[in-house]
């Protein structure tokens, strides 16, 4: 049924993280308002130069004896075709920056990526930005890039394999903007687009390791039942009730995760087999709702049977608890399950930002520094 796995080793240092300097919980609702100045928007007019687009596109035309020229598909110019000889899809080339109106994301060098975007706020502008013909014509819509679109763009190779990094197996010290081996950033502050010449994929996408975190789709939504039935076939027995307390009548807790930004904490049981949060530390200094994921990364795959939307209840006004009561959010059910990949400016290690790695642990209305990566359907070029 879920065949995929994908490697999740060295996630352990996002665990129960905010996500950077400018994501700390008391800075949440400046959202999109700290966006940078990208007084040039005019910049997606780039598109009408189609020089390059042929190289590409060429994804028919063996046939060069018919009579009929068969028409070809490539990307817009502001997007990478993956892969380049018989493209599939296309991805935007840098990082995104919102337009000037903050309608629709931008793919351009030289400016700040935006952050402070929530993944519902990334597909909303993806699916508001038009893609181009070559004649400047609008004939598509982009949409976020799905988890496996980013990662083969930044890998180099679709479908299973490709390269550890963007540009290869060794960590890029000072070829992207990710700090050094130790951990320590060398950089100060985020930096525009396309900074770094050498911080690029086999297919010519930019900054998918480091700069900024970039929110992906992977394609999930949360289903609490199939959470249940998914555990309960690998011997541990829950049981959610209407109010959403979550109990265990059997097997073992100790290959789940919680994962709540703005919080660290285990899971534990009560006598009753109530399951509830321990060694509670939060985070936040001023009001802040505790939501995120109980995840079972044994059982990772493109399934919701892994994860458990759950909130944990703050008992006091005091910054740390020994233990508080955890509540399975079925206001959630359905909701889209979100991916943070290719690490940041600020934070990263080599063993923990493989191109491999997603962080699904934030909610889908949870605003960080964050960016997006549009992608799109192939366009049909003009012979
Ligand atoms: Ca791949
Ligand atoms: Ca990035």
């Amino acid at each position: 049924m879920h065949t995929r796995v994908f490697r999740i080793s060295g996630l352990s240092i996002f665990v129960g993280v905010a996500c950077g300097p400018g994501s700390s919980p008391k800075e949440l609702g400046s959202g999109t308002s700290d966006t940078p100045d990208t007084s040039d928007t005019s910049d997606t007019s780039d598109t009408s130069d189609t020089s390059d687009t042929s190289d590409t596109s060429d994804t028919s035309g063996q046939d060069s004896g018919d009579t009929a020229v068969p028409p070809t598909y490539g990307c817009p110019d502001d997007m990478v075709a993956i892969p380049t000889d018989t493209p599939l899809y296309c991805i935007d080339r840098y990082e995104g920056v919102l337009s000037d109106d903050g309608s629709t994301m931008t793919s351009v060098a030289g400016q700040l990526p935006t952050v402070g975007l929530s993944f519902d706020e990334a597909r909303v502008l993806c699916a508001a930005t038009d893609v181009l013909g070559g004649d400047g014509e609008v004939v598509a819509q982009k949409r976020l890039a799905t988890w496996s679109e980013w990662l083969d763009a930044a890998d180099g190779v679709v479908g299973d394999g490709g390269a550890t990094y963007p540009a290869g197996d060794d960590w890029p010290v000072r070829d992207c903007a990710v700090p050094g081996e130790d951990g320590e950033p060398w950089l100060t502050e985020l930096q525009p687009t396309g900074s770094f010449p050498e911080c690029v994929s086999a297919f010519g996408v930019y900054d998918q390791l480091g700069n900024a975190w970039e929110w992906a789709d992977p394609e999930i939504n949360v289903d609490i039942n199939a959470f249940v039935a998914e555990q309960l076939a690998a011997g541990q027995a829950f049981a959610v009730d209407e109010a959403g307390v979550l109990s265990m009548t059997g097997g073992r807790l100790d290959g789940l995760r919680l994962e709540v930004p703005g919080l660290r904490a285990t899971l534990a049981l009560d006598d009753d087999g109530v399951v509830y949060a321990q060694d509670v530390t939060f985070q936040a200094t001023e009001p802040f709702d505790y939501v995120g994921f109980v995840l079972d990364y044994g059982r990772e795959n493109d399934g919701p049977g892994w994860i458990l939307p759950v909130e944990i209840t703050r008992i006091d006004s005091v910054p740390s608890a020994v233990q508080a009561p955890l509540t399975v959010r079925w206001s959630e059910q359905e909701a889209p399950v979100t991916a943070k990949v290719g690490c940041a400016w600020y934070t990263g290690t080599p063993e923990g930002c493989v191109l491999s790695n997603r962080f699904v642990g934030h909610p889908h209305d949870f605003q960080g520094t964050i960016s997006a990566r549009c992608a799109a359907d192939l366009i049909e070029l003009a012979p």
